[in-house]
């Protein structure tokens, strides 16, 4: 087909991020790039360096219940087929603000849960311009995030003190180690704190619920200053502190880390850990949502197990999630 008979959608529009013609290539065709978005080796010269890389982790040997996550950055992939680009709630074509692109996967190692960190990271650390290119991983258990996690705080400029770190789950993972395995999916973020890639006193952990194995799976968290909202929090003063929270890291480059079992298996059956009571598909959004003028440095969406999850809601509100997370980043871009 020739050009003057099917424009191409860059002569109809001032898309930053190009997309398939739907008209040629429908949503339910073509090999499945996250939310369409061109592969990172396909960008144009003129959309380069790409502002968001989007890139899978399939990997789940972190895991302590369910395994099967390492099927989840497929399943969001195809998921995302569905995601449109112009959000209604931020008045924002995603598209015309941020050049996006699917970066594909991480190269993982099953049986080395440290190596495997460190594989990620490292090969994370080069996508796109490091100095411009923000990443956002898709799980994979959320062991990944450590990875993505450090990738982006070196990309940032390895900041002293760490970054401040938006978490949604319903576990803090701050377990020093399960099985003797210190780099499984409880423990990404004692491992972070750790290191200095976080900054405890800017960390927020929303949506945590029990029951726990004793009440000292909350000390690691509570005696480093980590703020912690509960789901039932959530429904009195959650608001409010996550409002006075965010005041406090103002403009500082922060990341966020949502695990879907946040959500309730109502809504998002299909992950390792599920947890009875999560927030709603309907508030996770509007959560989101509210954190708008956040300056988000980077990102992941991880714990989906398509093998449970039985009409694919859950892969379609991880891709969902990941989207809102773009447009925050594009809220403060425009
Ligand atoms: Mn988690």
């Amino acid at each position: 087909m020739t050009e003057d008979r099917a424009p191409t959608m860059h002569h109809m529009s001032k898309l930053r991020t190009e997309l398939p013609d739907s008209r040629r290539s429908p949503r339910f065709a073509g090999v499945s790039t996250f939310c369409r978005y061109p592969r990172l080796e396909d960008v144009k010269p003129e959309f380069a360096p790409v502002d968001w890389a989007i890139y899978g982790v399939p990997y789940d040997t972190g895991v302590t219940y369910r395994p099967g996550a390492r099927f989840g950055p497929r399943a969001i992939r195809d998921a995302s087929q569905y995601v449109k680009r112009y959000s209604v709630p931020h008045e924002l074509d995603l598209c015309e603000v941020l050049s996006l692109a699917d970066a594909g996967d991480a190269p993982v190692q099953p049986y080395h849960p440290a190596e495997n960190l460190e594989t990620v990271a490292n090969w994370a650390a080069d996508l796109g311009d490091p100095s411009h290119t923000k990443l956002l991983a898709i799980g994979g258990d959320h062991s990944i995030a450590y990875a993505n996690v450090e990738a982006t705080w070196r990309r940032q400029g390895s900041p002293k003190g760490g970054l401040a770190l938006i978490h949604f789950d319903s576990h803090l993972d701050t377990v020093d180690a399960v099985w003797g395995e210190r780099w499984g999916h409880a423990s990404p973020f004692i491992r972070a704190i750790e290191r200095g890639i976080i900054d405890p006193k800017r960390m927020i952990s929303i949506g945590i619920k029990g029951p726990l194995n004793t009440a000292t799976d909350l000390d690691f968290a509570k005696e480093h200053g980590v703020t912690i909202i509960t789901r039932e929090d959530w429904l009195s003063t959650g608001p409010a502190t996550l409002k006075a929270f965010l005041k406090t890291i103002a403009d500082d480059p922060a990341y966020i880390t949502f695990d879907i079992d946040a959500i309730d298996p109502a809504f998002a059956p299909g992950t390792g850990t599920p947890s009875i009571g999560g927030f709603s598909s309907t508030e996770a959004l509007a959560m989101l949502r509210s954190l708008s003028g956040l300056q988000v440095c980077g990102g992941d969406v991880v714990e989906v197990l398509p093998d449970r999850d039985v009409a694919g809601n859950t892969a379609l509100l991880a891709a969902h999630i990941a989207f809102e997370i773009l447009c925050l980043s594009a809220v403060v871009s425009r």
